[in-house]
């Protein structure tokens, strides 16, 4: 590289002098595995703190949980922020909101990347009025760049599932495969344009319709029925709907403090998943950047949220899935049942090269391991410290197709259980030796620091390891 006459080389000017655009960082919450390992709960732990919750993509397909109070929350769409009694209670209206002068508000901001069903959307927020959480109305925004999943995609994903017979995806069937197809064909139908011209919407959406009925003869779409409810929702809707990206920047310009609350899970990936048991959107630390139009520069911490074994919902590979009575055990301690499907959770034990591998996708900064009290009543544990291949070969990498994850064999490392209730402790050093342990061999095995350990459903059952 040849020295400039001044100031070194070019990469080192490259490096100099970089300007601080943003007072404040986009901290954000990632699943780790296959989902469900508890990301709602820690978002509800950290909105206390921050102005802006945001979803970056998904739809109705993920399903958080938040137990508070005494009371438990299912979101699909919302934030699992919206809970925290402290945000709620000094929330002014929506204009105040808007122009970010509260001291502290938190806000459900749907991103360009997220795909929104909106009957869903408006059955939620009334499902969780009804549970007491006030002026959802006034601390919700949309972008206008959103996708609209509409029924006919709910109905294709079912009878896509169907045709696939034995070899299904095991998708919820919300229309979230179809929804982001319909996007990368460019025939979607965005937020912004359903409050447009409602003539130009009502040709995309004929338009749309008569493609899905090509591919899907069987399916039977009302347009002029469909027409007519859209149009009460694009009024319903009107009221949310923002230009979210000048907003989230004017945000950070003024110290505004941001979380992201990623959907599904690393393994669920469309990219880096093990597809094609994957959903369709990109749910790794890429998906917080293109689903709400951040510049890299702009975020914090990577919470990495891992259960302290691991679970799948729906088909697909998983090397250290038990299928016997520790699974049995697992699911029925762990109540894992899916959130949005009631459909049994498959249980396994904790997977290290699987973990190694989303850490080195997702760069986490720290670790929150929930779930540990589910192994309480356990003598002994197992956890997954390599993959082998069939000639014992270890791999130095996570396999890219299912074939060759179909063929690896699993090397367990033994860990003692501790078999004494953790469930009502909150202070690390009060954690039997051997959960320590167990801790601790996470930390060191992916050199990733763990700051929380969840031993509860709770609000209040966490503790803080540092
Ligand atoms: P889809 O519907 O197209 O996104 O399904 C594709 C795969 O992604 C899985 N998937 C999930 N896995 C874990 N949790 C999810 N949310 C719900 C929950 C799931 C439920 O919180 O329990 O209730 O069943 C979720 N959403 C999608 C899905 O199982 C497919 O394997
Ligand atoms: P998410 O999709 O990642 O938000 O997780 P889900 O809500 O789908 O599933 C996690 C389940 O575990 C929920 O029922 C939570 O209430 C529960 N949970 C979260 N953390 C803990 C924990 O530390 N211990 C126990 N026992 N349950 C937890
Ligand atoms: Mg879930």
């Amino acid at each position: 590289m040849s020295a400039s006459a001044t100031n070194g080389t070019h990469y080192e000017q490259l490096h100099q002098g970089r300007t601080k655009m943003y007072k404040s960082k986009v901290d954000v919450v990632l699943g780790a595995q296959w989902g469900d390992e508890g990301k709602g709960k820690v978002v509800d732990m950290l909105a206390s703190d921050v102005d802006i919750v945001c979803r970056c993509q998904g739809g109705n397909n993920a399903g958080h949980t938040v137990v508070a109070n005494g009371t438990e929350f299912d979101f699909h769409l919302l934030p699992s922020g919206v809970v925290n009694e402290k945000c709620v209670s000094v929330i002014g209206p929506s204009r105040k909101v808007h122009g970010l002068n509260d001291n502290l508000c938190v806000l459900r901001r749907t991103g360009n990347g997220v795909v929104i069903h909106l009957p869903s959307l408006f059955d939620e927020v009334l499902k969780n009025e009804a549970k007491g959480l006030q002026h959802l109305e006034n601390r919700l925004i949309i972008s206008d760049r959103a996708h609209l999943v509409f029924d006919f995609h709910q109905h294709v994903d079912g009878m896509q599932e169907a045709e696939k017979g034995g070899k299904s995806l095991g998708t919820t069937k919300k229309g979230i495969g179809p929804a982001y197809s319909s996007k990368a064909t460019r025939n979607g139908i965005r937020v912004g344009e359903l409050l447009g011209d409602f003539n130009l919407f009502s040709e995309k959406f004929k338009s749309i319709v008569a493609t899905h009925v090509r591919l899907f003869p069987s399916i039977n779409v009302d347009v002029e029925a469909e027409l007519a409810r859209y149009k009460d929702y694009a009024d319903k809707v009107r009221p949310y709907v923002k230009d979210t990206i000048c907003f989230l920047h004017t945000a950070l310009r003024n110290g505004k403090t941001i979380l992201v609350e990623g959907a599904n899970a690393a393994m669920l990936d469309i990219d880096f998943g093990t597809y094609p048991y994957v959903t369709s959107s990109n749910c790794s630390i890429g998906g917080v950047l293109t689903g709400l139009g951040l510049p890299p520069q702009t975020i914090g911490e990577v919470i990495g949220v891992v259960k302290a074994y691991t679970t799948r919902v729906g088909d697909g590979p998983f090397p250290t899935e038990q299928l016997n009575d520790i699974g049995d055990l697992l699911q029925t301690r762990g109540f894992e049942v899916g959130v949005t499907t009631k459909r049994k959770r498959r249980c396994g034990w904790l997977d290290i090269p699987l973990l190694k591998y989303t850490s080195l996708v997702n760069g986490y900064t720290c670790i929150c391991l929930t779930k540990l009290d589910i192994l309480d009543t356990l003598p002994e544990i197992k956890v997954a410290v390599a993959y082998k291949k069939p000639n014992g070969e270890k791999l130095d990498h996570f396999p890219g197709t299912i074939a060759e994850l179909g063929n690896i064999e699993v090397e367990y490392a033994v860990l003692p259980g501790w078999q004494t209730s953790t469930e009502e402790v909150r202070n690390f050093k009060e954690l039997p030796e051997n959960a320590q342990s167990y801790v601790r061999f996470l930390e060191s095995e992916l050199s990733v620091p763990v700051r929380w350990v969840g031993v509860g459903k709770g609000r209040e059952s966490i503790i803080n390891v540092h």
